[in-house]
């Protein structure tokens, strides 16, 4: 019963899937959600209040010695802070923190806890603090949605990093990934659209949604006609409210407030515009929404006529000549509903980069600043139905999980083998495989929907049958036989069906250039701001002259812009060799119930997700490994001075001579490196730091004999 308690599982010397699961169980019971495996922390999620993140415990958890408290995530804080600092070990000094587990497994709660924790020991002044802290808030409120296995889910992926100069921070940066678009327009069975649009319309005055023209919330068909029980609308107002301080706070102006507001109103009255046929060409639309075109265009700052001709008809350019195009119904609907995503998606992007701009370090440019990133990306996801969106966010999943493997097992157990440390191979999942089968060049998963998209005539169907004869046989892809096209992928985390309706257009994603010209005249400035700007790879915005732009307008049908796979691709990969250049902690979140309950496990929804994760052999290699493996040059620069021979030769012998006065126990030593367990590397801040004080006493005592003597 004892061992089943253990706050480290990596010190637990007999341990198999079912002892682990049980370990974990008996310790949730007892509201114990937090476990070590050495230096990586398990979490699963709780679904409750639990009373473990007050003021006393943050002061506790400051500076702590590990052992002496029961595991946390603000311990994790402290490590990635102490390492920063330098403070605990050799190696880089940015760090990040990597939070992976599937959709609703405390991702994103974790990742608040550890930006408050990280504030809390970090001096920030407390307007940026605050500043920082209200960024969540803000992003959540326009990036999260209630899906069916998560009421507050993040409909993005984003990187913080926190910037420091010394031990303050100095600053903020966010990189976004991937904002979920297609909701602002549609929504599965018992999902919702943003929050953002149902805190709106409760938490507004009766003047202001006037002001906005907004009319009864089930009205609005991108709402899918619901709305909400009355405690949901007072928490959606309470929610408003704190969310147009967070934007005060971190220093939107009154106006672009406004402006955004204006343009949501805008989304939503669009959406409920419907067309039909004339006894021309052109379309027009229906009785019923003739008022909704003319709300739209109040709303978005244009002319009634061109909102109208944008969503029926599309100018092309062919030799120099205009070519007009009439819609039909669908795709009158589609220019109405891209038109909606493309504005959301702007207005997401333009917050990001203003938060950006308001929390860029306020330093000298030849100052060094070091870095913590927390990287809290969309979980795994496997839904009734899954489409584009999906491909993506487990795409970046399986990144992640790549990531936790090549620093865990594969960079470990190779130096073992370089260094001629005798080691037992520990065997893990290698998700390698499943990585290229979507990123290998051409002819990976991606690669051929790029080829499909760039061929106008070219379907969903046809991309499907393309992967169908590429991959049939391969252990990670199986043929759906069905009029529909379908496909499965066998993912680390599991296997998925998608749907590949719609890939096409999604991976296009193309603006038609007639909409584009219709917002850069909005005489909404936000809305012409945004229009007028292209959005570089990081989410920036960078604006030009919108002179330029008509000229790139006038052969938007010519030039190719890269896919959205393409720059999703491309903007993880950038990610990843941030993170791989970082010192990373892991935190791994665990779910323990498909129902969101409290005090509930479910055995076989645990015990997949430690399966997959590789839970048990991230044990092993924790209780049997070395963890931290510093090059002689480096621990002898470091620790030399607990010889008190600060000029030491860097090579082995010296390692050895200040490894002799030390009583470890454990290490060992390789032909260019040492090999150590995860709790030397605080043995060792120990060590210095009781160093430090007796140097402290000294030193004192050496000033109190100088003066005497003088
Ligand atoms: P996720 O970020 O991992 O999912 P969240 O962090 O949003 O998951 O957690 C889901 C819900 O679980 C939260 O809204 C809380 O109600 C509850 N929860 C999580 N952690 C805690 C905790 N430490 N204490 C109490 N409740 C908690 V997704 O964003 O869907 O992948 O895309
Ligand atoms: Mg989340």
């Amino acid at each position: 019963m004892e061992a089943l308690l253990q706050e480290d599982l990596a010190t637990l010397s007999d341990l198999d899937e079912k002892s682990l699961l049980e370990s974990l169980d008996q310790r949730f019971k007892k509201d114990k959600i937090y476990t070590y495996i050495g230096d990586i922390l398990v979490a699963i999620n709780p679904f409750k209040y639990l009373p473990l993140y007050e003021k006393e415990v943050s002061e506790k958890y400051k500076c702590h010695d590990k052992n002496s408290l029961p595991p946390h995530i603000f311990a994790v804080a402290d490590r990635a802070y102490q390492s920063m600092l330098g403070r605990l070990a050799t190696g880089p000094r940015n760090q990040c923190i990597v939070i992976s587990g599937e959709s609703g497994a405390g991702k994103t709660e974790s990742t608040k806890l550890l930006l408050r924790q990280i504030m809390e020991l970090s001096r920030a002044n407390s307007q940026l603090e605050q500043q920082i802290l209200q960024v969540n808030p803000l992003l959540e409120a326009f990036g999260n949605a209630q899906t069916v296995m998560n009421d507050n889910s993040s409909r993005f992926g984003k990187y913080i990093q926190l910037r420091f100069h010394n031990s303050a921070v100095k600053g903020a940066k966010i990189n976004e990934y991937l904002l979920e678009k297609s909701r602002v327009v549609h929504q599965d069975e018992g999902e919702r659209n943003f929050h953002i649009f149902y805190c709106m319309l409760a938490g507004i005055s009766k003047e202001d949604k006037e002001m906005y023209g907004l009319l009864d919330p089930t009205l609005y068909r991108y709402l899918n006609g619901t709305y909400g029980t009355e405690d949901m609308v007072h928490l959606w107002s309470e929610k408003y409210n704190q969310l147009c301080n967070a934007m005060d706070m971190v220093g939107f102006e009154e106006q672009e407030k406004v402006d955004m507001m204006t343009i949501l109103a805008g989304i939503l009255s669009l959406g409920n515009i419907m067309f039909e046929p004339t006894d021309g060409e052109m379309l027009k639309v229906t009785e019923t929404s003739s008022g909704w075109l003319k709300a739209t265009a109040g709303q978005f700052g244009v002319q009634e006529e061109e909102l109208l001709r944008s969503l029926t008809c599309t100018m092309s350019m062919t030799r120099g000549e205009a070519i007009r195009r009439f819609h039909n119904q669908q795709q009158a609907e589609d220019a109405r509903d891209s038109i909606a995503k493309v504005a959301y998606g702007r207005v997401f992007g333009w917050i990001v980069s203003k938060i950006n701009e308001l929390l860029a370090p306020n330093v000298d440019l030849d100052v060094e600043l070091t870095e913590i990133g927390i990287l809290d990306i969309f979980g795994f996801e496997n839904f009734a139905v899954n489409r584009y969106e999906q491909i993506c966010i487990n795409l970046a999943n399986e990144q992640l999980q790549y990531f936790f493997n090549h620093h865990i097992f594969l960079m470990e157990q190779k130096e073992y083998k370089e260094e001629g440390i005798e080691w037992e191979t520990i065997a893990f999942k290698d998700n390698k495989p499943i990585l290229d089968l979507f990123l290998t060049k051409p002819f990976g998963i991606f690669s051929l929907l790029d080829e499909q998209s760039a061929f106008p005539q070219a379907t969903d169907k046809d991309f499907v049958d393309k992967l169908n004869s590429k991959f049939k046989g391969n252990p990670h892809f199986e043929v759906v036989r069905s009029h529909n096209p379908l496909f499965t992928v066998i993912h680390y985390a599991g296997k998925v069906q998608y749907n590949g309706s719609g890939f096409l257009e999604k991976n296009r994603d193309t603006i038609p250039a007639s909409i584009r010209g219709l917002f850069i005249n909005s005489v909404t400035p936000l809305l012409s701001v945004l229009f007028a700007a292209t959005i570089s790879r990081t989410g920036t915005l960078m604006p030009r002259k919108a002179k330029l732009l008509q000229a790139a307008d006038d052969n938007f049908n010519s030039t190719r812009k890269q896919s959205v796979g393409a720059q999703f691709r491309h903007s993880l990969a950038v990610l990843m060799e941030k993170m791989f250049a970082a010192n990373p902690h892991f935190v791994r979140c665990i779910k323990p119930n498909a129902n969101k309950q409290p005090d509930q496990v479910d055995s076989k929804i645990m015990m997949d997700q430690l399966r997959y994760n590789g839970l048990l052999e991230t044990i092993r290699i924790r209780r049997d490994g070395f963890s931290w493996r510093p090059s002689f040059k480096e621990f002898a620069q470091r620790y030399s001075i607990l010889l008190l021979k600060p000029d030491l030769p860097l090579n082995k012998e010296s390692c050895l001579s200040i490894l002799n006065i030390t009583d470890f126990r454990g290490w060992k030593c390789g032909s260019s490196r040492l090999f150590f367990k995860y709790w030397h590397q605080e043995e060792l801040a120990r060590l210095l730091e009781r160093l430090g004080k007796a140097a402290l006493v000294l030193q004192k005592n050496y000033r109190a004999v100088s003066c005497r003597r003088r």
